[in-house]
């Protein structure tokens, strides 16, 4: 029985004062049935930690270097997530492959970078609608995660996954949840295959999650939590998602 996760992905949003409102709250909404986690910015880490340490929530990071040190001015290291002790990081959001032209082999890194520091990657993949309209969707998600799978032989199977389909990325259209869950048994198998341990891992939904979305899509097999973004910035919804996460 894989216990859920729900992750919000603060994105480039926060400020202090809202911040620490907004984690009150939901230490206060505990106890949750699923796991809890909020990746924020870089900036925010030290004073999350301290704010939710001692709960049971727990917190992450966007993104992390590929590299280990070194002249790699802005970049944040794997390291120095650990450090303020981040259970998680974010990799390959379509965000960061769309702005930032992270490529496949690119996300793979950073993931062996967080795990090399006992930090989990939630190694996003997900198909734009140019390609779900052409039938590839399947094939680009493979790719997508095949690449991850193959730079990480020894642990893979501490990764989370999350299928985000671009198209329904903060635009309000949900994929459905027959179509989210068709996906997932996708990743799964392809999981199970690679690693033997496909059973055990967690596979989050994310893309317009919403409060009444939510329990329909995490009452799919194959979903197993979701990855959070404009839903995760106001606490009613953000603990409404997370509690129908059981
Ligand atoms: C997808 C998701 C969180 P939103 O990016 O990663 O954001 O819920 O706003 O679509």
């Amino acid at each position: 029985m894989r216990r859920k996760l729900v992750v919000g992905n603060w994105k480039m949003h926060g400020s202090r004062p809202a911040n620490a409102e907004l984690l009150a709250a939901l230490i206060g909404g505990r106890p949750y049935a699923a796991d809890v986690a909020v990746c924020v910015p870089f900036v925010f880490l030290s004073e999350t930690a301290a704010t939710l340490a001692g709960s049971d929530l727990r917190w992450g990071a966007q993104d992390v270097s590929e590299h280990e040190q070194g002249a790699y001015t802005g970049e944040v290291s794997a390291a120095m997530l650990a450090e303020c002790g981040c259970r998680y990081a974010i990799v390959g959001h379509s965000e960061r492959r769309a702005y930032h032209a992270e490529g496949d082999q690119v996300v793979a890194r950073k993931a062996q970078a967080a795990l090399a520091r006992g930090v989990t990657p939630v190694v996003c993949v997900g198909e734009t609608l140019e390609q779900r309209d052409a039938g590839e969707t399947e094939a680009v998600v493979k790719r997508q995660l095949s690449a991850v799978i193959h730079q990480l032989t020894h642990c893979a199977s501490e990764i989370v996954v999350a299928y985000e389909p671009v198209w329904a990325i903060g635009t309000g259209r949900t994929a459905t949840p027959e179509q989210a869950q068709a996906v997932h048994a996708v990743l799964r198998a392809q999981l199970h295959a690679a690693t033997g341990r496909g059973d055990g891992m967690r596979i989050l939904y994310g893309g317009s999650v919403k409060a009444d979305n939510a329990k329909i899509l995490f009452a799919q097999p194959d979903i197993d939590g979701g990855l959070i973004g404009g839903a995760s910035l106001k606490a009613a919804d953000f603990i409404a998602i997370c509690r129908a996460a059981a």
